[in-house]
């Protein structure tokens, strides 16, 4: 289904992805592309204009509802972690978005969708919410925005990441500059709290760490390569990746996947929102290639 309909929108199509979902694929004015599942608006794919994939998908990934898939750029809302009673990294990775429409600004082309509180969310999380994400591309860049009102006449409070899974050549020639002198709970060590004394992280086996009140931006540097990572309205980043032994026993990764991605997330997860009634929150991450 082409909805190429008026001049102002960007070129994108909807249409059945892995296991039948619906995904939806963009492309902008000078060619970067773009595809998001509505299911969870899990973005799985981004191409800058002239470049190469930015992000990592695992090809033992599921596509079924209920599964989250694996890799891309899950959207972890009201909860991030175990960090409270809900599943795994809260609801709206597993819930079906809807799609909102498309712009097109000069060379940035953007799409919208958007989920609210149903029955069953409200069973698990008793709070009435909209989260709408708001995706563009154009050029060198991926803007990521995650926007969340709270639609009731109660508070709540939440915690919530950009779960982002960045493709790098080869894990031990990656690093990531930008987080030293911080503190960070170092969740490979049992949670423990630390500082950072090095000026980058490597990765020589499993790094699964929180950085609090984090920069704006951090370099992702793979071989020859970097990337700019930054973040806005998010306070913390979250830096992950699974190593080989715990690579080997998450079901939906390949054993030697953890040579090929390093998530780096926007997240807030040490002072969790607050959301009055009717309030909305921002938070946004962009990639730089
Ligand atoms: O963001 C890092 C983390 O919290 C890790 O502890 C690891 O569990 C990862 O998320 C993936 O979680 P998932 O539920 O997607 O397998």
């Amino acid at each position: 289904m082409n909805m190429n309909a008026h001049a102002q929108q960007p070129d994108f199509s909807i249409t059945p992805g892995s296991g039948d979902l619906p995904r939806l694929t963009l492309a902008s004015p000078d060619g970067a592309r773009l595809e998001v599942y509505l299911y969870g608006a899990h973005i799985v794919s981004w191409i800058p204009a002239g470049g190469k994939e930015h992000l990592f998908l695992s090809r033992a990934s599921q596509f079924i509802m209920g599964t989250p898939i694996r890799g891309g750029i899950p959207v972890i809302f009201p909860q991030f972690g175990t960090y409270g009673p809900l599943p795994m990294h809260g609801l709206v990775r597993v819930m079906p978005w809807e799609f909102a429409g498309a712009d097109l600004l000069g060379d940035r082309a953007s799409v919208k969708f958007f989920v609210s509180d149903t029955e069953a969310s409200r069973l698990q999380w008793p709070h009435a919410f909209r989260a709408e994400l708001i995706v563009s591309i154009g050029g060198r860049q991926l803007e990521v925005i995650l926007a969340v009102t709270n639609t009731a006449d109660e508070p709540f409070t939440f915690t919530s990441s950009l779960h982002t899974y960045l493709q790098v050549s080869d894990i031990h020639q990656t690093c990531v500059k930008g987080l030293a002198g911080l503190r960070y709970r170092d969740s490979a060590a049992g949670g423990v709290e630390k500082r950072e004394e090095n000026a980058q992280i490597d990765f020589p086996g499993e790094v699964n760490r929180t950085y609090f009140n984090a920069p704006a931006e951090v370099l992702l540097v793979d071989m020859d390569r970097s990337l700019v990572v930054r973040k806005a309205g998010f306070t913390d980043t979250v830096i992950w990746n699974p190593g080989a032994e715990k690579c080997a026993v998450v079901p939906d990764l390949e054993p030697d996947d953890f040579q090929k991605y390093v998530c780096i997330e926007a997240a807030t997860i040490g002072e969790p929102v607050q959301l009055a009634p009717g309030a909305r929150w921002f938070g946004s991450q962009t990639l730089l290639a």
